[in-house]
């Protein structure tokens, strides 16, 4: 099987070694030719148009800035009989067009989304992982090579699918990062080190990220009030103290008070015994 990478970047390099450290033949192409140059020297063959790239391998892997730039990089370029795959990030709305757009060519499409920084690529152990969606027959025949960056992961023949898992994940992790500027900032001007108050972070938030199956236990049931430990008359309460305290550490409150205000509104439609689940009805246009 011939591999080929579009896009050298960051994470296109990280892609591209870990290929070549497990022996695979690649082709590589980058917009900005100087950046392929240390892959040369360690084993890839370098095309000097996304096109030569593309009719020198099968399985055709892309990961540049944005969905625009993947339609600019293959604009015109024959993808007849070709395997796909996308590791651009981008919408669910853009892969599905992706997807379409690249068998109305002869190709085949799969869209991955990538659950791991460029360090992580090529160690088993650092628990990265990419999503793919889409074709199965080509994740089922490409599976041995595209888990060598990383663990793959199908999750749909939708091929909107692995955009949607992988933004929903990351927008979970927006807010960790919220609540987390949030508490450092809280702590600013007092006697204690972030580094001693981190190791507490983590482990509040690793002993709180179960209740994802709470939640999705409710969903499932429709039954918000299911098995509710903390209810939201409560916890409507306490965030009038993450508030005051935000105040009196002269500490903006920016960050807590969308989700304070959405727990507020749902207080006051009549829903004190849930817990944080009925908020998502709030958010649903
Ligand atoms: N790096 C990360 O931590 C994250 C981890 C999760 C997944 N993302 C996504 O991966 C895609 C690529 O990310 P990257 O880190 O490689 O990004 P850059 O280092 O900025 O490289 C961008 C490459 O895209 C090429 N490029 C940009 N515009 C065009 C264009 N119009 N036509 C052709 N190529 C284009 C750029 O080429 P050049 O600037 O070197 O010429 C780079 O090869 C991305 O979707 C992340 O969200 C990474």
């Amino acid at each position: 099987m011939e591999l080929t990478l579009l896009g050298l970047g960051a994470m296109g390099t990280a892609l591209a070694r870990a290929w070549l450290a497990a022996g695979y033949p690649l082709t590589v192409w980058n917009r900005t030719a100087g950046r392929a140059a240390p892959l040369a020297a360690e084993g890839a063959a370098v095309a000097a148009t996304a096109a030569e790239a593309v009719a020198a391998g099968d399985l055709v892997v892309v990961c540049l800035l944005d969905d625009a730039s993947v339609g600019e990089a293959l604009a015109g370029v024959d993808l007849t009989g070709k395997d796909l795959v996308n590791l651009t990030t981008g919408t669910p709305a853009q892969a599905r067009a992706r997807a379409e757009w690249a068998e109305s060519r002869g190709a085949r499409f799969l869209d991955g989304g990538i659950m791991a920084v460029p360090p992580m690529i090529g160690v088993p152990e650092s628990g990265g992982y990419v999503l793919y969606s889409g074709s199965r027959a080509l994740f089922d025949a490409r599976h041995d090579a595209l888990a060598v960056p990383a663990g793959a992961r199908y999750v749909g023949t939708d091929p909107g699918f692995a955009a949607l898992h992988d933004v929903a994940l990351l927008s979970a992790m927006t807010g960790m990062f919220a609540g987390v500027s949030h508490a450092f900032a809280l702590l600013r001007g007092e006697d204690l080190a972030p580094k001693d108050f981190a190791p507490l972070l983590v482990e509040w938030l690793t002993a709180m990220a179960p209740a994802a199956y709470e939640i999705a236990g409710q969903l499932e049931s429709g039954d918000y009030t299911e098995g509710v430990v903390s209810n939201l008359a409560m916890m409507v309460e306490g965030n009038a103290t993450l508030l005051r305290t935000a105040e009196e550490q002269r500490v903006s409150a920016e960050l807590l008070i969308p989700f304070t205000a959405l727990m507020e509104r749902r207080l006051a439609d009549g829903h004190a015994d849930e817990g944080t689940t009925g908020v998502i009805e709030l958010l649903i246009r």
